[in-house]
C-alpha cells in the first residue's frame, strides 16, 4: 500500500464527516455556484470537523473571493493555506543541516540539529512515534539513537528497548524511578561522542502532577544543552488527534514551559475531526512535522499540506 492509500484510508472518518454535512464533495457539485446555501453547508462541515470558528470564517471568505471557478479547488487552496504556519511555506534549502542528505527520497523534515526531544501527555503515542521516526530516518540513511527519558512509568524503558532491539538502534537507559535528566545528559554526551546523526529523547507523559512534569521537561531540555551546546535543536510535541481541542489546550500549556518547534499528530485514523490540524497550526504557530494514520511503521509520514488536503477532499 502506498502512503497516498494509507493517508486516504486514515482520513476516511473525517472525509465521511465532511460528506455527511455537505454534499459539496461530490463530482457533480464541482461547478456549484458559491451560493449562500452551499457556503452554509461548508461552514457546518468545517465546524463539525473541528476546524474551529476563526479558521472556518477565513476559509469561507477565501472561498468566496477565490477566482477559481471550481468550489473544490477554492476550498483546497484555502485549507492548504491554513495548514502552513506564517513564514513556513515553501522554505528554501539554505537551512538544511549538513548531515541531512536523504539517501532514499527527499524528506521534507530535516531536524535543525542532532537531538529531538519528544514530549506529550501519556498515551498519545510518543514511544511508538519515536520508534517509527527512528525507522524513517534510518531508511533515509541516518544513524539513530534513543534515550529512555520516561523513568516514571514502569516498563516505559523496556518498551523502548524492545523497539531499539528490533530496529538495531542503541537505547540509553536509566534506572526506573531515576533522574530522567541524567539519562538525557548521558544520551546527549554519548551521541556527540559517537557522532550519531540523530538522538530521539523519549519523556514522561505523566508525573505525580502537571507542575512537576513541566519542571522535569525543562530540566531535561537544559541538561541536553549542557552536554551538547545548542541542543536539543527541536522539541516535538506528540498530539493524539482523537483528543481534539483538549489536546490542543494541553499543547499550549506545554508550549509555555518548553517552546515547541513542531508537532506530530497521531491517530488521525481514529477520528472524524481531522480538521483539528488547522487550529493546531494556527494557535501553536509551529509546523506539523509528521502525521500518523495507524499503528504500522509506514503509517507515520512527513506532513505535507497539499497531500493532506488532497486525501481529505478525495472522492
Ligand atoms: N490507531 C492508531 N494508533 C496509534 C497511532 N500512533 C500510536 N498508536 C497507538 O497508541 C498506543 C499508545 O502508544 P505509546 O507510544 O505507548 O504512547 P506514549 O505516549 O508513549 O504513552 P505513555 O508512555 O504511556 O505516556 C499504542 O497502542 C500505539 O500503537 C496512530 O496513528 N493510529
Ligand atoms: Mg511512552
Amino acid at each position: 500500500m502506498t502512503w497516498a492509500d494509507r493517508l486516504r484510508g486514515g482520513l476516511q472518518k473525517t472525509r465521511a464527516q465532511l460528506n455527511q454535512n455537505a454534499g459539496f464533495l461530490g463530482r457533480d457539485l464541482r461547478s456549484y455556484a458559491r451560493n449562500a446555501e452551499v457556503l452554509e453547508d461548508l461552514e457546518m462541515a468545517l465546524l463539525a470537523a473541528d476546524v474551529g470558528g476563526p479558521a472556518t470564517a477565513e476559509i469561507l471568505e477565501s472561498v468566496q473571493s477565490s477566482r477559481r471557478p471550481d468550489l473544490l479547488a477554492a476550498l483546497s487552496d484555502a485549507l492548504i493555506e491554513q495548514l502552513q504556519p506564517p513564514g513556513q511555506a515553501e522554505e528554501d534549502d539554505s537551512g538544511l543541516s549538513p548531515w541531512f542528505q536523504p539517501a532514499v527520497t527527499p524528506s521534507p523534515v530535516q531536524p535543525a540539529g542532532h537531538v529531538v526531544m519528544v514530549i506529550g501527555v501519556n498515551g498519545v503515542g510518543k514511544t511508538t512515534t519515536i520508534a517509527k521516526l527512528g525507522q524513517h530516518y534510518m531508511e533515509h540513511g541516518k544513524s539513530v539513537m534513543f534515550a529512555a527519558g520516561d523513568t516514571f512509568r514502569a516498563a516505559a524503558g523496556a518498551q523502548l528497548e524492545v523497539w531499539g532491539d528490533r530496529l538495531g538502534v542503541p537505547v540509553i537507559q536509566g534506572r526506573e524511578g531515576g533522574d530522567p535528566a541524567a539519562v538525557a545528559f548521558d544520551a546527549a554526551s554519548s551521541r556527540k561522542a559517537r557522532g550519531t546523526d540523530l538522538l530521539l529523547v523519549d519523556t514522561a507523559g505523566r508525573l505525580h502532577n502537571q507542575h512537576n512534569l513541566m519542571q522535569e521537561l525543562q530540566k531535561v531540555h537544559r541538561v541536553i544543552g549542557k552536554a551538547d551546546e545548542g541542543e536539543p535543536a527541536e522539541v516535538w510535541m506528540v498530539l493524539d488527534a482523537v483528543t481534539g481541542q483538549n489536546g490542543l489546550q494541553q499543547a499550549k500549556k506545554f508550549n509555555e514551559s518548553v517552546p515547541l518547534s513542531g508537532v506530530v499528530v497521531t491517530k488521525l485514523d481514529g477520528t472524524a475531526k481531522g480538521g483539528i490540524l488547522i487550529p493546531i497550526v494556527r494557535e501553536l504557530g509551529v509546523p506539523i512535522k509528521f502525521i500518523g494514520v495507524g499503528e504500522q511503521a509506514d503509517d507515520l509520514q512527513p506532513f505535507n499540506a497539499a497531500e493532506f488536503v488532497e486525501a481529505l477532499l478525495a472522492e
